[in-house]
């Protein structure tokens, strides 16, 4: 093949977010839109690490992959790239390419340096919804802040892309190897199958045996919903083949380009099938709902796991994993390096830590952050609010691995008891849970696209308020006598621990004198207008008041919180989009 370079010119709002480059379809099939992000990444690793390299290059399967896929592996070719690896079909689970860049070796014995993973995540697919593109490093995990910055600056300035134009279609549908040669030597494309790989780390890190008893077993009953999203292309081998679990425990695990026109966010809101299945629906007519229920996103890194008529909150999911972890799961038998969660998750995780004796790190929201306490050996588990859980066997959240371990710690506990007439449940397990450590009434309110300088004028209010203690706290009173004092407020900033870079703004707190807190932040992956994030909490002790229900127990906070934020003044939202 020939290598062109093509002219072109910068093309504004091409800074990645929270977790890559989001926007809508139609922004992103534009002429150069897609070639100027690629080449500025290209740029921004520097052509000394592109040449020779070896990327992975796939993703959830979105509208729009297929035609990305083909122009990233002739930009590839062009910028010197030594091999593409392709998932079949281009699907690959955001948690399977950072197994795949950590663990596989490449027919010709190869391994990966980076990858471009396509996923708008939990954003709806479609010619009308979202794309995404994100650039993940050598340790499996997304590139750092100082990377992707670059990666922004380049597109402010681009001039040139280089492309292999006549380098043909690949045909990714097939698994095998396609040999080109260019000006600079070889380049092969390897097709190969999304999820063996990842299936093999699985079994190294979880007893199937002991799983496959309980999925297997008549008294367990198990569904898994993956809204359309990549995920059926592992729930299958997984949990049937590997596990035993019924056909029919699956829902929608067949991915489809736009989702099957549904949100693939895995929460109370948008997995509406699974909600009812489980007993949790509004009008609750789910005859004997299963034991246990879980759904993934678009690119299957989030979670939500159910139990029957029951709701675990991520923040709690990671708590309870790591408290039993050591016991029920292999691949930690040994210890726990340590813990983290991002700021806005709850403080339930901190609990454990502390009765554990585990080193503890609070991050800003985003899973890149997580990566650097992993690969210096300081974190084994760590989760997210956002339905995010996830360890240090890759560098990216991990939604399969959570259900894989919430199954390990009830095959754990049901050891004993598949025989037996009473199972203990996914409910039992987090009220025994909260019963020890106390509980944290945990909700977040999302505002979606609220009108972005609205957004920001709130936000820059809430700022100026935190120089004033006493008008926060008249203002506290004056909308809720009954809750505490802030003691606190201030903006998140974060020094990681192990590069000493700084993270500045990360998200606005309100910390109470009895340990609630009230946090405000803008979403960082949205396409469209802004979405205002508000999270709020409250930490109950008391083992005789933990069995409320959290809407209830939290009401007061959360009147405090949309009085102080002027939300309706500001937004002129009366409630909220999503709820969860
Ligand atoms: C959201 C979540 C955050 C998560 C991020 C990526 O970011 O709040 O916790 O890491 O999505 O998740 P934001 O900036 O919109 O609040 V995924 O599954 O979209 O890659
Ligand atoms: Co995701």
């Amino acid at each position: 093949f020939k290598v062109s370079k093509v002219s072109t010119t910068p093309i504004d709002g091409q800074k990645p977010g929270t977790s890559g480059l989001r926007k809508k379809v139609k922004v992103f099939i534009q002429p150069h839109y897609l070639q100027n992000f690629v080449q500025s990444t290209f740029n921004a690793l520097t052509p000394e690490k592109v040449r020779g390299a070896t990327l992975v290059v796939s993703g959830d399967g979105r509208y729009f992959s297929k035609d990305a896929i083909q122009i990233i592996i002739k930009m590839s070719a062009a910028n010197g790239v030594r091999r593409v690896w392709v998932g079949q079909n281009g699907l690959l689970s955001t948690p399977a390419v950072s197994a795949v860049i950590r663990e596989r070796v490449g027919v010709d014995g190869s391994k990966a340096t980076g990858a471009f993973i396509l996923t708008a995540s939990h954003n709806p697919g479609g010619p009308h919804e979202d794309f995404g593109i994100k650039y993940n490093m050598e340790n499996g995990g997304p590139a750092p802040e100082a990377i992707t910055d670059k990666i922004f600056e380049n597109t402010k300035t681009i001039t040139e892309y280089l492309i292999a134009e006549d380098l043909p279609n690949i045909d990714i549908s097939t698994i095998g190897v396609a040999n080109f040669s260019g000006p600079e030597g070889q380049f092969d494309v390897e097709v190969f199958d999304s999820a063996s790989d990842y299936v093999k780390l699985m079994k190294s890190i979880f007893d199937f045996e002991l799983i496959r008893k309980l999925l297997s077993s008549s008294k367990f009953t198990f569904c898994y919903d993956a809204l359309h999203g990549v995920a059926g292309a592992y729930a299958h081998r997984i949990f049937v083949e590997e596990l035993g679990a019924q056909e029919s425990s699956l829902l929608n695990c067949v991915p489809k380009e736009d989702f099957g026109g549904g949100h693939p966010d895995p929460n109370l809101t948008y997995a509406k099938e699974l909600v009812a299945r489980m007993g949790l629906g509004k009008s609750d007519s789910a005859v004997d709902p299963p034991e246990f229920g879980a759904a993934a996103d678009g690119d299957a890194d989030r979670n939500m796991i159910l139990g029957k008529r029951f709701f675990v909150t991520p923040s709690d999911s990671v708590a309870i994993i790591a408290a039993n972890a050591v016991n029920a799961i292999p691949y930690f038998s040994s210890g726990l390096k340590g813990v983290a969660r991002s700021m806005p998750t709850s403080a339930a995780l901190d609990v454990v830590a502390k009765n554990l004796n585990l080193k503890f790190f609070e991050v800003p929201t985003g899973w890149k952050f997580f990566g650097n306490l992993m690969d210096a050996g300081l974190c084994s588990i760590c989760g997210e609010e956002s339905f995010g859980t996830g360890s240090d066997h890759i560098r990216e959240k991990d939604g399969i691995w959570a259900v894989l371990a919430w199954l390990s710690i009830l095959a754990f506990k049901n050891k004993e008891n598949l025989n037996g007439d009473k199972l203990v449940t996914v409910e039992d397990i987090v009220r025994q849970h909260w019963a020890i450590y106390g509980r944290h009434y945990y909700t977040r309110y999302d505002y979606e696209n609220v009108d972005a300088g609205a957004a920001k004028d709130l936000m820059a209010y809430l700022v100026k308020l935190q120089s004033s203690l006493d008008e926060i706290n008249s203002s506290v009173k004056g909308a809720r006598s009954d809750v505490s004092n802030v003691v606190n407020a201030d903006e998140f900033e974060y020094k990681d621990p192990v590069d000493g870079s700084v993270s500045k703004h990360q998200g606005i707190r309100f910390l109470f004198e009895d340990g609630s807190r009230l946090v405000f932040r803008l979403s960082g992956t949205g396409s469209e207008g802004a979405t205002i994030r508000l999270y709020i909490e409250q930490y109950e002790k008391d083992s005789s008041k933990t069995g409320r229900d959290s809407q209830e127990a939290l009401a007061p906070l959360v009147e405090v919180a949309l009085k102080l934020s002027k939300m309706l003044e500001f937004t002129g939202r009366s409630a909220p989009t999503v709820i969860t």
